[in-house]
């Protein structure tokens, strides 16, 4: 029987206690929850606020999509804010981990919205009929070449009116880059990490996670196809845009 349980994060506790490189592995689903709650400043209200967003521009007949969703907390805020017909949501992440275990809080869920988890690449699994999608803390994640493709291929499949949320850790320049890294560190600090927890963690996601700026967001979201967009969130150096078709 496979333990569902949640768990601390003591990943990087003791001295390189993983491999190089950060990765979404069985090790990392496990304690999930509690590591994105305190490692990202505004994660709860991210979460919860997608769910109001999504509350608002769901469409009749449609799909709502979160892609990279990880254990679908996204996904199940919507399904509770969503007060339209026939409305699909489905969840794409391609760790086995994170879906083995959404699938689970999926069942465990009594919303009336179907739910489907899906194992998947997003950069090429075919979207269809929009009204929402959330890429909350994941674009971060996708190569630089790839981003643009994708946000594309997201705008093309949305409905009009529809829209989309996107959730990123940005970067800025100094010395506001400095002033915000230093707030975050405090933020992961009065979370209980140590500065050893903090520096393993930092240079394991430094070659996997490329911020890029608030500028670059805006302007990308608006080439991809999107008409109006507008950053809604902000806590130290993660953000939150909607982008509506
Ligand atoms: C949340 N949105 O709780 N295709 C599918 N999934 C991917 C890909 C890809 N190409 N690349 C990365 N992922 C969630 C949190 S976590 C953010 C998202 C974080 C997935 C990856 O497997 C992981 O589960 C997720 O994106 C990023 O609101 O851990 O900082």
């Amino acid at each position: 029987m496979a333990d569902f349980d949640q768990h601390p994060d003591t990943l990087y506790q003791s001295t390189q206690s993983r491999g190089s490189d950060f990765a979404f592995d069985s090790a990392v689903a496990r304690v999930f929850p509690d590591m994105i709650k305190r490692s990202v400043p505004g994660y709860a209200e991210t979460v919860a606020m997608s769910g109001v967003i999504a509350g608002r521009y769901a469409q009749d007949n449609s799909n709502l999509y979160d892609l990279g969703c990880s254990l679908g907390a996204v996904s199940l805020a919507m399904r509770h804010a969503v007060r339209r017909q026939h409305c699909h949501i489905i969840g794409i992440d391609n760790s086995g981990s994170m879906i083995e275990r959404a699938q689970h809080y999926v069942a465990l869920d009594d919303g009336a919205t179907p739910v489907t988890m899906l194992c998947d690449d997003i950069t090429q699994y075919p979207l269809e009929r929009a009204s929402v999608s959330a890429l909350n803390f994941v674009l971060q994640f996708i190569p630089l070449a790839e981003r643009l493709p994708l946000l594309q291929r997201i705008a093309a499949a949305t409905l009009p009116g529809g829209a989309l949320i996107v959730s990123e850790k940005i970067r800025f320049d100094e010395p506001e880059q400095t002033l915000q890294t230093d707030l975050h560190h405090d933020f992961k600090r009065a979370n209980g990490y140590s500065d050893l927890e903090i520096a393993q963690k930092r240079s394991a996601i430094e070659n996997v996670l490329i911020p890029e700026t608030d500028q670059m967001h805006l302007q990308r979201l608006q080439q991809a196809g999107f008409r109006h967009v507008v950053r809604w969130y902000q806590c130290f150096n993660f953000v939150s845009y909607l982008a509506i078709k």
